[in-house]
C-alpha cells in the first residue's frame, strides 16, 4: 500500500475555488473517481474526483477554503488488491484526475457573460446564447430555472447542464425578463447555441456595470442571493414538515453526488431544502430530510400514530420514459392522508349482501312524473339514505365512535350520513343531517343538491362534519362489489354497486329480480360481523319491502 496525495486538478482556468462539501472522512474507502470534494466558483460547482481506489488517510481542507489547482487537499492509501486498481496503471490516476479536471471544470462558465450592451434607458431585446463551457461540449440540460414572463436579475441560473461528474449552472448575463424559451430539458448544448431570448431593462443599473466588465468580481458575500446573509455552511437546514416543497418545475441545486445519494435513498430532490451556497441542496440535507421523514413516519406524522411503517420509495420514473409532477391539490392530499389513516388505524372487515329492489325500482320509477313536477329526481339514493337511518337506529353500536384515548365509546343521538361524491376535483363527502326525520323527496332535494354544490366547491366546511356513517354508491357508474375505506371516527360505510337482473330461487322457480349489491366495510373494534350481518339483512329487508320504511 502506498500513500498518494489527493490534489486539486486543472480547474480549466478558475483560479481559486471555495471548498463547498467535503464528501468523504478519514478511514473512508473509495472507488477511484469518487467524488472528494465539491467546489464551486462564482458560476458552477464540481466534484473533485479521488485519483484511484483506495482508504482516505487525511482531508487537509474543510468548507470554506479555497483551492486552486495543484493544491493537497488530502492523502489517501491506495488499496493493495491484487490486480485491483494498482495494476491497472500507476499513472492512471494522475491522468485520470487531469482528465476530469478537463471535463469538469464545470465550473466555470465565467467567460460566460456576453458583454452587456450599455444601458441608456428603456429596453431591448437580447438573444442569451451559451457560454463558453471551458471544454464542455454536448452537455445534456436537467434543469430549466425560469419561466417565460420571469424577472430575473444578472447571474440567476437560467438551465442546469450536467455532464457525468459535474454540474454547472448558466447563469442569466442580464437583468430582465425572460422571453421565449428556446431550449427543453434534455436538449443538448455547446458554446453559442440559443438559449432564451429576453427583455433587458436598461436603466443603467448595477448589473450593467458589472457585465460591462465582460466578469464578475470574486463570489463576495454580496454575491450571495440577497435571501440569504447566513454564512455558508450552516447546519443543515431542519427539514420539518413545515417545509413548503417548492412549486413542480421548480429548479434543484445539487451536485451529482449529492443527486446519485438522493437516487439512491429514494428521496425527492425537489422537496428538499438546500443550506448549502445558493439554497444549494448538500449531502447533510439529503439525510436530515430522510431522517425527518422517518421520524415523522415513526411517530405517526399525519399518518398512524406509532405504527412505524416504511414508507414507500420511489424510484427515478424518467428512467423509464418521459414524466411530468404536479403538485397534488389541497383536497387531493387531505383524502389521500385520510384514507391512509383509516387504512392503518381501522381494522376492516367488509360484509356483503344482496338487496332485492325490484318492487323498490318499480316504486320509483312510478315517480318520475311527480319527480319533474317537483323538480327533484329520484334515484336510489333516497331510499338507501332512509334504509341506512333505519338501521342505525336499530343497530346503535354502528352510531358510535371509538375514543381510544380515554377508553369510552361515543354513542351518537342523532343520525346524520355522509354521502361520497365523486367530483372532478376528488371525493368529498357532505353531510345530510337528521337523515331519520326526513321523508324521500326532501333526501332526493338534499342529496341532489349537496353533491351538486360539491362539484361545483361550493360546500362549506360544516356541511362535511359530523356524519355518523357513509354512503357511497357507485350504482350509476358499474361494478358487482368493493371494500370502501371507513371514513373514521365512523365506524361503518356502505358500498352500493350497480343492481342487476339475477335469476332468484323463490322455492318453487327462478324469479328474475332486480338485485342490489351491497358492501358494508365496518371497524372490527366497534362492530363484530354478528351485527355486520344484521345490519345488511335489515337494509335489504328494508329495500326490499318499502314499506317497512315507513313504520
Ligand atoms: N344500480 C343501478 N343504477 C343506479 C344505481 C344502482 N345502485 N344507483 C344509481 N343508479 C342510476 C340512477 O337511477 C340514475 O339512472 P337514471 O338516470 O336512469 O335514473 C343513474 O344511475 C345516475 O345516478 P346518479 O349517480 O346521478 O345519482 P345517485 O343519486 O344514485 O348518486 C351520487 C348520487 C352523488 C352518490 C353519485 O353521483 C356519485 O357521485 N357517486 C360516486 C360516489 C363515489 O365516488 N364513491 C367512491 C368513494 S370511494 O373512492
Amino acid at each position: 500500500m502506498s500513500e498518494q496525495e489527493i490534489k486539486v486538478p486543472d480547474l480549466g482556468g478558475a483560479d481559486e475555488v471555495e471548498v463547498i462539501e467535503v464528501l468523504v472522512s478519514k478511514g473512508d474507502s473509495v472507488e477511484e473517481e469518487d467524488p472528494i470534494l465539491t467546489v464551486e466558483s462564482d458560476k458552477a460547482s464540481v466534484e473533485l474526483p479521488s485519483p484511484g481506489a483506495g482508504k482516505i488517510t487525511k482531508i487537509t481542507v474543510k468548507v470554506g477554503d479555497k483551492v486552486k489547482e495543484g493544491d493537497v487537499v488530502g492523502m489517501m492509501e491506495a488499496s493493495g488488491d491484487a490486480g485491483g486498481s494498482d495494476d491497472s496503471g500507476d499513472d492512471e490516476p494522475e491522468q485520470k484526475a487531469d482528465e476530469k479536471a478537463e471535463e469538469k471544470q464545470e465550473e466555470k462558465p465565467a467567460e460566460t457573460k456576453p458583454a452587456a450592451k450599455k444601458s441608456s434607458g428603456g429596453s431591448r431585446k437580447e438573444t442569451v446564447t451559451v457560454p463558453a463551457l471551458d471544454g464542455f461540449d454536448n452537455v445534456p440540460i436537467i434543469e430549466i430555472n425560469v419561466a417565460e414572463g420571469d424577472t430575473i436579475e444578472a447571474d440567476d441560473p437560467l438551465v442546469t447542464v450536467e455532464s457525468d461528474k459535474a454540474t454547472m449552472e448558466i447563469p442569466s448575463p442580464y437583468a430582465g425578463k425572460v422571453g421565449k424559451i428556446l431550449v427543453s430539458e434534455g436538449d443538448k448544448l455547446s458554446e453559442g447555441d440559443k438559449l432564451l431570448e429576453m427583455t433587458v431593462q436598461e436603466d443603467g443599473g448595477e448589473q450593467d456595470e458589472a457585465s460591462e466588465e465582460g466578469e464578475k468580481p470574486e463570489p463576495k458575500s454580496e454575491d450571495k442571493p440577497k435571501s440569504e446573509d447566513k454564512p455558508k455552511q450552516e447546519a443543515p437546514e431542519p427539514q420539518g414538515s413545515t417545509y413548503e416543497p417548492p412549486a413542480p418545475g421548480t429548479k434543484v441545486h445539487a451536485g451529482p453526488a449529492v443527486r446519485k445519494l438522493a437516487r439512491e435513498l429514494g428521496a425527492d430532490l425537489a422537496r428538499i431544502k438546500g443550506s448549502g451556497p445558493k439554497s444549494r441542496i448538500i449531502k447533510d440535507d439529503v439525510h436530515a430530510y430522510v431522517k425527518s421523514q422517518l421520524k415523522q413516519a415513526q411517530q405517526g406524522g399525519g399518518v398512524a400514530t406509532g405504527s412505524g411503517i416504511p414508507g414507500v420509495k420511489l424510484p427515478d420514473f424518467s428512467q423509464f420514459g418521459e414524466v411530468k409532477r404536479e403538485a397534488m391539490s389541497r383536497m387531493m392530499f387531505a383524502t389521500a392522508n385520510n384514507m391512509q389513516r383509516s387504512w392503518l388505524n381501522v381494522p376492516h372487515v367488509t360484509q356483503f349482501e344482496d338487496a332485492d329492489i325490484t318492487d323498490m325500482e318499480d316504486f320509483r320509477k312510478a315517480q318520475k312524473a311527480a319527480g319533474e313536477k317537483k323538480g327533484v329526481k329520484m334515484t336510489p339514493l333516497p331510499f338507501l339514505l332512509k334504509a341506512c337511518a333505519t338501521a342505525l337506529a336499530e343497530l346503535p353500536q354502528f352510531n358510535v365512535s371509538l375514543d381510544m384515548e380515554r377508553k369510552e365509546v361515543v354513542r351518537k343521538q342523532f343520525i346524520h350520513i355522509g354521502i361520497a361524491v365523486d367530483t372532478p376535483n376528488g371525493l368529498m363527502v357532505p353531510v345530510i343531517r337528521d337523515v331519520d326525520k326526513k321523508g324521500l323527496w326532501e333526501l332526493a332535494a338534499e342529496s341532489a343538491e349537496l353533491a351538486q354544490k360539491a362539484r361545483d366547491k361550493q360546500l362549506k366546511p360544516a356541511e362535511m362534519q359530523g356524519a355518523c356513517f357513509t354512503i357511497t354508491s357507485l350504482g350509476g357508474i358499474g361494478g358487482t362489489a368493493f371494500t370502501p375505506i371507513v371514513n373514521t371516527p365512523e365506524v361503518a360505510i356502505l358500498g352500493v354497486s350497480k343492481a342487476a337482473m339475477k335469476p332468484v330461487w323463490d322455492g318453487k322457480d327462478f324469479q328474475p329480480r332486480l338485485m342490489l349489491p351491497l358492501s358494508l366495510s365496518y371497524d372490527h373494534r366497534a362492530v363484530n360481523g354478528a351485527d355486520a350481518a344484521r345490519f345488511t339483512s335489515v337494509l335489504s329487508q328494508l329495500l326490499g319491502d318499502i314499506r317497512s320504511l315507513l313504520l
